[in-house]
């Protein structure tokens, strides 16, 4: 049907046509902007364990290192955000030009982040007490931004029957098969209900590493969230090419346009949890021109923070966000509800589009302020510079195919300047 040849696509799926799709994801193809939160109890050794720093991601330590999970699962005792404030989260998307949120409920350690009747592993079990998610779910309502869930359906660590922990279990042994689909019937399907509702409407299931889930497992759960919440939307990586839109891989860009709907999630430095040791940022100029190819292919980015255990984003990441937030502020209009623009073989620029304008996304500005834009027909009424207060028209000419913009010599935005063709 369509070509996910792309190797960002390595974990990405096939998707199901239909209206109720469309009507489904029609906020989320205008939304372009999510924030990933990775949240539990790996935030609390946050990449140290026993005194020693363990390579590899933040919300992975308990894999990295085979920590038993009788030992790992004493984390609850530990976990008390008393700097958690649902308020002060929501406004770091809000300012960052994000329109939506979506927090691990549960990571492959098992540990649930919410209240659960379902299991013992989760919130309830912490000093904290209180359901973070119930707070964010309020505080997303209040400031308009849509929420969502991950969710890890096959592994899980702690589980005897789920997926993923070979230190503590022999999942080689008899019955691996039934064992699992008792662990999706019974405790995967029960919780994914909980999280569909108790919190009001949710956006986004979130699933990951698909790995031994069947084709009827898969379809069994996304069948329950479409029934449960009809208007939430299901991402590729429940599994078996289901699902309503595509993941690529983690941190991975597609090389060409997409004609799917397709995010790519990813992360300011290399953990998605809180890793202590992990100062490897990218700049916010990178993040934007991430940002921008994404979109200029059709895509959404779901960028990432990973709270400490205290309930603090870090402050590394907030100044990114912001950064991000106020490149967009004067650029929204070449960003959200736009489609991938006419221009895509070209290095030094992206563009979009809406019915009116195309936007060309300038990477690298030209040392003598020329743009030179091929095959964009005769039909321009207007150029100029988004988020020039003056509206000064710009000049320009066409030459054979190519249109010549006559721009000011030196870049107007100190990031990304977007000239607007009318
Ligand atoms: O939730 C985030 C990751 O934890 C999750 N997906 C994103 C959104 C993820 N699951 N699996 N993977 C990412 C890929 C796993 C890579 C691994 Fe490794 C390579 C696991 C074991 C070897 C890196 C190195 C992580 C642990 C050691």
């Amino acid at each position: 049907m369509t070509n996910r040849n792309d190797p960002a696509f390595r974990t990405g799926s096939m998707q199901r046509e239909g209206a109720m799709r469309d009507d489904r994801l029609n906020w989320w193809r205008e939304a372009k902007f999510g924030l990933f939160i990775h949240w539990g109890l790996y935030s609390i050794p946050a990449g140290r364990w026993k005194g020693k720093f363990i390579e590899g991601i933040g919300e992975w330590i308990q894999h990295t290192d085979r920590i038993p999970r009788k030992e790992y699962s004493k984390l609850v005792d530990q976990f008390n955000p008393l700097e958690f404030n649902a308020k002060k989260w929501v406004s770091i998307a809000k300012k960052s030009g994000q329109k939506y949120i979506i927090i691990t409920a549960k990571h492959h350690d098992g540990f649930c982040i919410f209240q659960s009747n379902v299991g013992k592993y989760n919130i309830q079990a912490t000093p904290f007490g209180k359901d973070p998610l119930k707070e964010l779910a309020i505080e997303c309502n209040r400031q308009d931004i849509k929420f969502g869930f991950y969710y890890s359906q096959t592994q899980d660590w702690f589980h005897p029957f789920g997926n993923g922990n070979d230190w503590d279990f022999d999942h080689s042994m008899n019955n691996q098969d039934k064992n699992f689909d008792d662990y999706v019937q019974n405790y995967v399907k029960p919780h994914i209900r909980e999280l569909l509702t108790n919190y009001g409407p949710i956006a986004v299931i979130w699933f990951d590493t698909p790995k031994i889930i069947t084709n009827k497992q898969s379809q069994e759960l996304l069948d329950l969230c479409h029934r449960l919440q009809p208007n939430c939307i299901v991402n590729g990586r429940l599994g078996n090419s289901l699902g309503d839109y595509c993941s690529t891989g983690d941190n991975a860009i597609p090389n060409n346009l997409q004609n799917f709907d397709w995010e790519t999630c990813g992360t300011i430095n290399d953990t998605w949890g809180f890793k202590i040791d992990d100062n490897n940022w990218k700049s916010a100029e990178d993040l934007i021109k991430n940002f921008i190819d994404i979109v200029s292919k059709g895509g959404n980015f779901l960028l990432n923070v990973g709270p400490t255990s205290d309930g603090i984003i870090p402050k590394a990441s907030v100044d990114k966000l912001l950064r991000i937030g106020n490149w967009l502020e004067k650029h929204q209009e070449s960003i959200y509800g736009t489609t991938p623009g006419p221009i895509q073989n070209l290095d030094w620029c992206k563009t979009t589009k809406t019915i009116e304008n195309i936007y060309i996304h300038v990477l690298n500005w030209p040392s003598n302020g020329k743009l030179v834009l091929p095959n964009l027909g005769k039909s321009i009424h207007e150029v100029s510079i988004l988020g020039d207060d003056k509206k000064t028209e710009l000049n320009f000419e066409n030459f054979n195919s190519d249109v010549i913009i006559q721009c000011p010599v030196l870049p107007p935005d100190p990031i990304v300047t977007v000239v607007k063709i009318t």
